[in-house]
């Protein structure tokens, strides 16, 4: 094995075809970092690769470094403080941290948790605590870190030690409910809203809103509305975690905008929940090559302390080559096992090895310890990081997971849900960390915290108050801002005569006005993925400009246009290019920045709808975590009204899916007026009452007349349904939204004209809004059974009558407020995949427009006897519709 290995080069490239000549390169390159220095040997194999590339290599160097530390034992940055002391504090952390989950775990494993994971992270969390995160405080505007989702249990148990926590609460970890301050499972602000900044643990989300947060802070910083410079991002990313496609997606943008405030520290204990990472291969060479491609920098914390001295007299590469051999799964086996183990496999690959490791002890082989989990180590790269300029900083940190577990975790395949110790692996934990416990309150999983005038609890507060206080900590009000007067808009309440207008318009003439305001416009963030033109949005580029760090250096191609492509360094508008992920991420930030900023933004983030939630549902849920407040603008929206486009693009649901977010609130408008009311509400209650809500709004492309606004519509229209159209003793009730009250309309006059029938229209501009209120007063009532009961409001507003509701999405959505209609209820919808046609061919295949509506009309009043069904079947026959057609879900 061990000669097959050195008949190898160490980069794999094969055999070596003249050996004489490799060592004559090779010596003159060590000459040269002899004589002149490290920076001149790069500047020569710089010229070298080259002068290659010109003569055809194609690409030479490779992206990755040999697998060792990159930041060498001579230029680390020394751990300045007690190195001790800060080993014993870890020490109960970690303790505490697995304590509460064995502790929630006694009775039954109902309620879950994790262990292995916090004890990979925590000299990763305790470097920073203790030496690198700012808390907000009056001479620094804190830190953002975004911690790993499934190691809260690592932040309770520092809040304990802190004082922020009480022992009663760490015992009501995940029971949230029946004990009072409990504390969530993982980082929610919706559930702990003055602690948990950040939602991570759906995996890739806290990477990308890190990237995202990291880029808007620069933005606020260029617009001037808040000083975040020397604030950092930090982001605890697991190895297992970069699979997804959110973590890798974006890291282009940080580099290529040059994120020196952000910081990712990847933890690669080479476990993600069933096995290896990369078993087969290295996570750690496979993302430095990633990541420096991208344009970052990147530091490798792989050996531990205890690795220098073999590392140094390794001057033959034995070693080294052992290492960048050994595949993770192995090393992942070997800290399954122990001394003799690692003696046998890993230096017994090269006899040589063997030799030199022969005057050390198993347990010293043992006690060879990985980077990740070696404090010197980690502040080492820390200091590098935060002192790294023009580049984000990826720390790749080589740990362990379930370290410390012994046979009831560490190494092991099954680790990442342990919830459980034995009595011996607590025992062996207590004595692995020294921990001052008895057999007996081990064996009770008591927690464990020094007397407040030991010198570690000085230590801890000291290092606190040295950075401005706890984290995470989470501010939940800014300033308010001022609620513009409706006529801020008084160009869409007033009738556009003859103009033809779509939804979309009016929201861009919306969104100008607003940006010229001088109180609410400079708070204004329009964010598009790549599609301003398609909303007739490209006036903005020159009138507020496109926001890049480096402004233009190049001449637009328009530029002798008046509405240029405009980028620049002050620039308002995110214009994300193509990625729904990054653009949702853009509102998460701004939508957050009264928090995390104190700077109240307000995002409006216009996108194709069907491409919104449907892309990014889990970044949506996010938002509604984080309490961002803004506005999302599902454009083009509608399954027959975006009519060309087809199955992938006609959206025909996306306001069910809204409808799930507890804190949304969604409308449909038809008409310009019903879009000004709706903003400027949701700019009160978001933005001056502070209400932690967002709103939906879906916008529509077909362009039609919009009537000047009806008086006293204002109250309907936020609690979504007021009547548009009254007649004298309605028979029948004709409920509509978005294009489809359009059609609904057009119903009315057929009933009246061809088939005697009143009828009156309701626009419903929010079927949600109305679900929500009925279900409260179906549960107030049935709660207070001996009062008088509450009526919903669609009961307040609707008689007896029949009614019948069509709109341009499925019929679940109209469907939503079927048990407050006081009479018979009948409801159409677009059900089924797109498709592209006329608008008018679309309605009728779908069975939403004008014909169908009178046919369903006519239909209900048959049901009461109103009507003879003899008339329904010359509806049908009049308005040629084929009762034959097959369903539109099936074809
Ligand atoms: C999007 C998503 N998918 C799956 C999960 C379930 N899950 C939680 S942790 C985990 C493994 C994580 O492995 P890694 O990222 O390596 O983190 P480690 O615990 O090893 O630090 C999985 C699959 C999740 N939380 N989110
Ligand atoms: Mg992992």
């Amino acid at each position: 094995m061990a000669e097959q290995v050195q008949s190898v080069s160490s980069n794999g490239a094969g055999a070596d075809l003249d050996a004489a000549e490799t060592s004559e390169w090779l010596e003159a390159l060590d000459a040269v970092v002899e004589h002149d220095g490290v920076e001149r040997a790069r500047e020569l194999l710089r010229r070298v690769v080259e002068r290659a590339q010109h003569a055809g290599t194609g690409p030479i160097a490779s992206l990755s470094t040999s697998y060792v530390n990159t930041i060498p034992p001579e230029r680390e940055a020394k751990l300045p403080g007690d190195p001790k002391i800060e080993r014993r504090l870890r020490s109960i952390i970690r303790w505490n941290a697995m304590a509460m989950v064995v502790r929630a775990n006694k009775h039954s494993s109902e309620l879950g948790g994790h262990i292995a994971s916090y004890q990979s992270l925590a000299t990763l969390y305790e470097v920073g605590f203790n030496h690198f995160w700012h808390a907000p405080s009056d001479e620094h505007g804190g830190d953002l870190v975004y911690f790993q989702g499934h190691s809260s249990p690592g932040n309770y148990a520092r809040a304990f030690l802190e004082g922020r926590l009480t022992a009663e609460q760490l015992d009501g970890f995940r029971q949230e409910v029946s004990k009072p301050g409990g504390l969530s499972s993982y980082p929610h602000p919706w559930l702990m809203p003055e602690f948990w900044q950040f939602p991570t643990v759906s995996l890739g989300i806290g990477a990308i809103t890190s990237i995202y947060q990291a880029r808007f802070m620069k933005y606020l910083q260029a617009r001037g509305l808040a000083q975040t410079e020397g604030r950092k991002v930090w982001a605890f990313i697991g190895d297992g975690e970069v699979d997804e496609p959110e973590t890798m997606g974006s890291i282009g943008l940080a580099g290529r905008e040059r994120l020196d405030n952000l910081i990712w520290v990847v933890n690669c204990n080479l476990q993600r929940l069933d096995g290896p990472v990369r078993g087969n291969g290295k996570i750690i060479q496979e993302l430095e090559s990633d990541f420096r491609g991208a344009g970052w920098n990147v530091i490798k914390v792989i050996w531990g302390s205890r690795w220098d001295p073999l590392l140094a007299q390794d001057t033959d590469g034995r070693l080294l080559k052992v290492m960048e051999d050994s595949l993770d799964g192995e090393y992942q086996t070997y800290k399954s096992r122990d001394g003799a183990y690692v003696r046998e496999h890993f230096f017994g690959k090269d006899p040589v090895l063997l030799e030199r490791v022969a005057h050390m002890s198993d347990e010293e082989i043992w006690l060879l310890n990985r980077g990740g989990l070696d404090q010197q180590k980690v502040y080492a790269a820390y200091h590098e990081a935060v002192r790294h300029r023009g580049e984000p900083t990826v720390i790749l940190a080589k740990t362990i997971k379930g370290y410390g577990m012994g046979a009831s975790g560490e190494g092991q395949m099954v680790t990442h849900q342990a919830k459980k110790m034995t009595e011996e692996a607590l025992l062996a934990f207590r004595d692995r960390f020294e921990l001052p416990l008895s057999d007996e309150q081990v064996r009770a999983a008591e927690y464990y915290r020094p007397p407040d005038d030991s010198p570690e609890m000085r230590y801890l507060r000291e290092c606190r108050a040295r950075l401005g206080g706890s984290l995470p900590v989470r501010r939940r009000t800014a300033e308010p801002l001022p609620t513009p007067d409706l006529q801020l808009f008084s160009s869409q309440l007033g009738g556009t005569d003859d103009r033809e207008i779509s939804t979309t318009m009016a929201f861009v003439r919306i969104l100008a006005a607003l940006l010229r305001d001088k109180r609410l416009g400079p708070h204004v963030v329009p964010i598009v993925p790549d599609e301003s033109r398609t909303f007739g949005m490209e006036g903005l580029f020159r009138q507020v400009g496109i926001y890049s760090p480096v402004g233009q250096r190049y001449q637009p191609q328009d530029s002798e246009q008046l509405m240029f492509y405009k980028e620049d360094e002050h620039g308002q508008i995110l214009e994300e290019g193509i990625t729904e992920a990054g653009s949702i991420s853009s509102f998460i930030a701004a939508g957050t920045s009264y928090s995390a900023h104190g700077v109240p933004m307000i995002p409006f983030y216009i996108y194709y709808s069907m491409f919104g939630y449907q892309r990014v549902g889990d970044l949506v849920w996010a938002a509604g975590d984080s309490r961002a407040r803004g506005f999302l603008l599902g454009g083009t929206a509608g399954r027959t009204t975006l009519n060309g486009e087809g199955l992938q693009h006609e959206d025909g649901h996306s306001h069910v899916l809204f409808s799930v977010v507890p804190n949304v609130r969604a409308y449909d408008p038809t008409f310009n007026y019903e879009v000004a009311v709706i903003i400027r509400e949701g700019l009160r209650r978001m933005f001056t009452e502070q209400e932690d809500i967002f709103y939906y709004l879906t916008l529509m492309n077909e362009n039609y007349r919009h009537p000047p606004m009806p008086p006293d519509a204002e109250e309907g229209i936020l609690r979504g349904m007021y009547r548009l159209r009254e007649v004298d003793s309605p028979q029948v009730h004709l409920l509509g939204s978005g294009t489809i009250l359009r059609e609904v309309l057009a119903a009315a006059d057929l009933l009246a004209s061809d088939w005697g029938v009143a009828a009156d229209v309701w626009s419903v501009t929010s079927f949600t809004e109305l679900r929500r209120e009925g279900i409260e007063v179906e549960r107030w009532n049935m709660l207070h059974p001996t009062a008088e009961p509450r009526r919903a409001y669609v009961s307040q507003l609707l008689s007896e009558a029949p009614a019948v509701a069509s709109t341009d999405y499925i019929r679940t959505f109209a469907d939503q407020i079927r048990q407050w209609v006081p009479g018979r209820y009948r409801v159409l919808g677009t059900d089924g995949f797109g498709r592209s046609d006329y608008r008018w061919a679309l309605r009728r295949f779908f069975e939403v427009d004008r014909h169908y509506v009178t046919v369903a009309a006519l239909r209900e009043l048959a049901e009461e006897g109103k009507v003879k069904p003899a008339r329904v079947k010359e509806a049908i026959d009049r308005y040629e519709i084929d009762p034959e057609a097959p369903m539109p879900t099936t074809v």
